[in-house]
Parts: C-alpha cells; sequence; structure tokens
C-alpha cells in the first residue's frame, strides 16, 4: 500500500517513538492496539504506583499546561482514552489542591476540528493577566501537518475549568515560510518582554539542527514569527516540548516569566534562565543554564554550559517532555516529566496501562549558577506513615543492612552516607567524564571499589537474585575527586527480555569538604526516583521485579557498601508511604 508523503513521515515518527522506549514493536502493532479497550475490572495493578500521579488505566504520556489558577493545581496530560499503547491522544485533566491527592475531570481537548483532527499534542498554559488561562497545543490538522492552536476555558469561574473551547480563528500558527509542517509543534507558556508583546517559542528542527521558534503577537491570539529563532544547535535533531523559564541567581524561590505577578526587589535582580529540550532522537531532556536576552530576543547558554545532547540532564534516567510551571501559591517552580515504561507492549496492554508522572518537583538554580537542584515538592510528605530509623551505623567492606519495618515497596527513604579513607579512592580516567551511563554500567554495585559503591538495593529479594541498586563511587581526579551516582536495573528482575538499564550521572559537590553525600529514593512499586546530594543529581528507573507479582512474597530495602573503605550512616530514616488519592469524576 503506498502512503502520501505526510502520513508515511508521520508513521515513521511512531515508529522511531515506539523504538526508543527500549524494546519495541513497530507502528502495526501501534495500530493494532491503540483501540483495545481496557476494562478497570482488568487493570494489573501489581507494578502500578500508588502515589505517583497516574489515571486508573491507559496511556498517559506528556505533562501539558500544568498550572495554579484560582486556588487549584491543574495537571493536563497527553491521553488514549481507548487502550494502552500510545493513540487517540487527549488532554486528559486532573485538579488538585495539593499536587498529592487528584480528581480526574472530563478530558480538556480533543480532536474536533480541522485543525486538530489528527491529534491533540502537546502545549502549555499562559496565565493572562486579568483574564485567565489561556492554552497553546500543538493540532495535528486534516492534512497532517502540525499547527499551533489556542483554547480558553468556557467559564474561569468553574475553579475545575472543567470545559474549553476552540475558537474558530484557529489555528494561530502554521507551518509556513519554510517550516517542517511534521517537526513543529510543543508551544511553550508565554512571556511579555517589555515592549509589551508577548513571545512563545515552538520546537523545531531545520535538518538536524534543533531548534526553537520564536513568536510575538500583541493579543496572544495573533501571532507573527520572528526572523530569528530564539536558540538552536547544530546536529541535535528535533527539539520536542522546549521550556524556557527564569531562575533567580539566589535562593530556593521561583520567579515568573511574566514578572507582573512577582515583585521584584533588589534580591530578584539577579536573574538567569534556563532553557530546557526534549531531544527526539535520544529521547532525553537536556538544558542549560543561561541567559534569555530581551533587546534581541535571544537566548545565549553560559559559556561553560554544554549546549547539546552531553549536557545537563534533569535526570539520568527515564524522564522526557518534562514541563515547568510557576506556582504562584508557594512561589516556586515546579517541574513534572513523564517516566514512561521500560517493559514491553505486550506487558502494557496485558495491564492495561502505561507511563506514570514523577512526584512534582522544586527546582532553583544551584548556589554555584551552574546546574539547577530538584527536590520532591514538600506536600507529597504528607503521605509518609510508619518510619524508621537508623543512626551511627558503620557499613564495612561487603556489608548490608536491612531497613526494617517499613513496606518496601512503597518507600520515602532518606540517607546520609559520612565517607572515609578518600584518599584511597580509585583513579579517575578523564575519558570517562563523556559517559557517565557507561561508566555505572561498567563499574557496577558488585563490582568492588575502595570509597564505594555504597548506597541502597531497592526492591530486593532476600536472596538478592533481584534488586534495583541506587548508589555512588567516588574517584580521584588530580587533586581533586569526581562522584559519580548510579540506578542501576540491570538486576531488578529476573526476567531477561525487560529493558533494564544502569544509568549514571556526576555529582558536582565538593566530597572532600563535606566528607558526605545524600540520598533520598521514592520507591513506588515500579518507579524509584533518587535525589543524589540533595538534588543536584536525579536518576528515575522503572523496574518490574518478578517479586512483585506475588502479594506474599517479601520485599526487601537494604544498604550496603561495596567499597574497602568504611561508610558511615550518619542518618537514615525511611517513611511507608501511603496512597495517593486519584479518583475519576467525569
Ligand atoms: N509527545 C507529543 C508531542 C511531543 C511528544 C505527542 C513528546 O507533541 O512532541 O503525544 O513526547
Amino acid at each position: 500500500m503506498e502512503f502520501p508523503t505526510q502520513f508515511r513521515t508521520l508513521l515513521l515518527f511512531f515508529f522511531f517513538f515506539d523504538m526508543r522506549q527500549g524494546v519495541r514493536g513497530s507502528h502495526e502493532l501501534f495500530n493494532e492496539s491503540r483501540s483495545v479497550a481496557v476494562e478497570l475490572s482488568k487493570v494489573d495493578n501489581r507494578y502500578k504506583p500508588v502515589y505517583h500521579f497516574r489515571p486508573p488505566k491507559n496511556w498517559m504520556n506528556d505533562p501539558n499546561a500544568p498550572m495554579y489558577f484560582n486556588g487549584i493545581y491543574h495537571f493536563l496530560y497527553q491521553y488514549n482514552p481507548r487502550g494502552a499503547v500510545w493513540g487517540n491522544i487527549v488532554w486528559a485533566h486532573a485538579v488538585s489542591v495539593d499536587l498529592v491527592n487528584w480528581k480526574i475531570v472530563e478530558p480538556a481537548i480533543y480532536p474536533t476540528k480541522s485543525f486538530d483532527i489528527n491529534g491533540c499534542w502537546s502545549g502549555s498554559a499562559t496565565i493572562l493577566p486579568g483574564k485567565g488561562p489561556a492554552v497553546l497545543y500543538t493540532g495535528v490538522d486534516s492534512r497532517n501537518r502540525q499547527v499551533q492552536n489556542i483554547v480558553f476555558p468556557m467559564n474561569v469561574s468553574d475553579p475545575y475549568l472543567r470545559r474549553w473551547y476552540k475558537p474558530d480563528y484557529n489555528p494561530v500558527m502554521r507551518p509556513v515560510d519554510g517550516i517542517n509542517a511534521t517537526s513543529f509543534r510543543d508551544p511553550t507558556t508565554g512571556w511579555k518582554a517589555s515592549d509589551g508583546k508577548w513571545r512563545t517559542i515552538v520546537g523545531s528542527k531545520v535538518d538536524r539542527m534543533g531548534t526553537v521558534i520564536l513568536y510575538r503577537s500583541d493579543d496572544f491570539i495573533h501571532w507573527k514569527k520572528a526572523s530569528r529563532p530564539l536558540h538552536s544547535v547544530m546536529n541535535t535533531g528535533m527539539w520536542e516540548c522546549p521550556d524556557l523559564f527564569p531562575v533567580l541567581c539566589r535562593g530556593k524561590r521561583g520567579v515568573d516569566h511574566n514578572r507582573h505577578t512577582t515583585p521584584v526587589n533588589h534580591i530578584d535582580r539577579c536573574v538567569k534562565h534556563v532553557l530546557k529540550v526534549s531531544l527526539d532522537d535520544t529521547r532525553y531532556d537536556y538544558y542549560t543554564v543561561g541567559k534569555y536576552h530581551e533587546d534581541s530576543d535571544e537566548y545565549v547558554p553560559n559559556l561553560n554550559s554544554i549546549d547539546n545532547a552531553n549536557g545537563l540532564r534533569y535526570d539520568y534516567g527515564s524522564f522526557y517532555a518534562s514541563k515547568s510551571f510557576y506556582d504562584d501559591k508557594k512561589q516556586r517552580r515546579i517541574l513534572w516529566s513523564w517516566v514512561n515504561e521500560t517493559d514491553l507492549i505486550s506487558d502494557d496492554i496485558a495491564k492495561g496501562w502505561a507511563g506514570v508522572q514523577t512526584i512534582p518537583r522544586s527546582v532553583w538554580l544551584a548556589k554555584n549558577g551552574r546546574q539547577v537542584v530538584q527536590w520532591p515538592v514538600e506536600e507529597i510528605e504528607s503521605l509518609r506513615g510508619k518510619k524508621t530509623e537508623m543512626k551511627g551505623l558503620k557499613l564495612k567492606q561487603g556489608s548490608r543492612l536491612e531497613v526494617k519495618g517499613v513496606k518496601a515497596t512503597q518507600t520515602d527513604v532518606e540517607v546520609v552516607f559520612k565517607v572515609s579513607g578518600l584518599e584511597r579512592a580509585e583513579p579517575f580516567d578523564p575519558s570517562w567524564f563523556s559517559d557517565p551511563e557507561k561508566l555505572c554500567a561498567h563499574k557496577g554495585a558488585e563490582v568492588p571499589g575502595k570509597v564505594g559503591p555504597f548506597g541502597l538495593l531497592v526492591l530486593a529479594s532476600g536472596n538478592l537474585t533481584e534488586y534495583t541498586a541506587v548508589f555512588f563511587r567516588v574517584f580521584k581526579y588530580r587533586s581533586k575527586y569526581v562522584t559519580l551516582m548510579c540506578s542501576d536495573a540491570t538486576r531488578s528482575s529476573l526476567r531477561s527480555e525487560l529493558y533494564k538499564r544502569s544509568f549514571g550521572g556526576f555529582v558536582d559537590i565538593d566530597i572532600k569538604k563535606r566528607q558526605q553525600i545524600s540520598l533520598r529514593s521514592l520507591i513506588d512499586r515500579s518507579i524509584v526516583e533518587s535525589f543524589g546530594a540533595k538534588g543536584r543529581t536525579c536518576i528515575t528507573s522503572r523496574v518490574y521485579p518478578t517479586l512483585l507479582s506475588d502479594e506474599k512474597a517479601k520485599v526487601h530495602l537494604f544498604a550496603f557498601n561495596h567499597g574497602s573503605e568504611t561508610v558511615k550512616i550518619s542518618n537514615l530514616k525511611a517513611w511507608e508511604m501511603r496512597k495517593a488519592t486519584i479518583v475519576e469524576d467525569v
């Protein structure tokens, strides 16, 4: 059968989209299974997280238009209402007062018009002063071109903003002037510069150059493409889901793009920016810290910020299409991200669901200005139940200590490891700088070292035939030290056919000065979200221990050290986590 070129490109997009999730089938499989209805009573909950956000069934991907408006948090997301694989995408909508417990209301946007009949893809919300939210999203039109549309709530005084309308003047941005119609998507939250004009950027590519096309508008409805993109980088491929936001140089407080909602005082004067893009080629998000220059409408990364696939990542594990918003309630910036499954498509169909969101994270600029720091929003602590604590315990070479007294399948664990014998740390080869993930794979938790590997073994079976290791290893490099953090899923499940990777990232801390390093892991059945050194390096893994398929099997949590230098647990606190309430109210 012969398909028109644009449709072929679209199929190819789905094909690669699918392939990069790990070992997965082709678009044929999608076509067959994307509309296989899932009965709620048949949903398999064994691997389903209980305190991370996800709807009761079906497929979910990107976070869309998170916002805080009139006392309510809104979280919208790409959702297939008719199956457990990608397809039939609508914007599902959930509301909350605490970012922890959610009520799912009716979908906000779904294909109805020629400008979005083939898809309602990702986008963002902007709160228009005095008017309320406006959402820009990508529609796939009747000719399979990607266009940008706008929607508004039907009734801004409805606290849940349940119903949305699409003005007939859509689309508001079209793929003209040489824009590739199949690589033009995911508009960001708008911002107003001092000339009084709104801006937004849309992800795209020109050949292999990733780019964010800049648009300007007087009224948020009529948009004009700027002659120059806001930013582009050669050889990075398509940029999906761009996110540009300001960060204060000092402190944890967030700042809004649109300064009119945030008072400007002397501390606020130093503002930098973060530009994050989601790389379609590698399926991960990278960001740079830099400066958005209003006068030239350009984003310029700091000189020391690597601006390509080797750059900084919010999370060095499974984490894609992230999006942030400014939370006016607590004056913070909050980041959400989609965490895909790493089991097989056939597993997803059998489970009846796929996709999880991270715990929303507060994000701010690190004191040294080189990177951002992330930490789970404080509200998640409201789910902490039974607690266990350990202090001042020594972990000698080869030792393992069980954390008892909490259910190890849904746990929030925070530990501070005190290190010693740094001068005897393993030597670091500078060629390792380019690939921390490879280094983690090479020097796994089982490979004895000097200072490390030490950390946690989570979702572990008693005989350790299954476990996920989250750990650190310290190396000596010239007169300094290099700290590596890994989240190793290679032994997470006895099932050999699963995609089990050992993820890794370096941790930017002065371990010699501190002599200690902290680790927090949010363990929630098949997701392990870990925060090293108070959120300087984060890694999320998806794991499917066969252990969890047996309700009666005992799941363990251990602290361990396989380094020759003794490590001390100065403090370990673990809480059993209660279930978040996620109900449908459609
Ligand atoms: N997901 C959406 C696109 C976006 C991609 C489609 C990123 O808008 O580029 O579901 O995961």
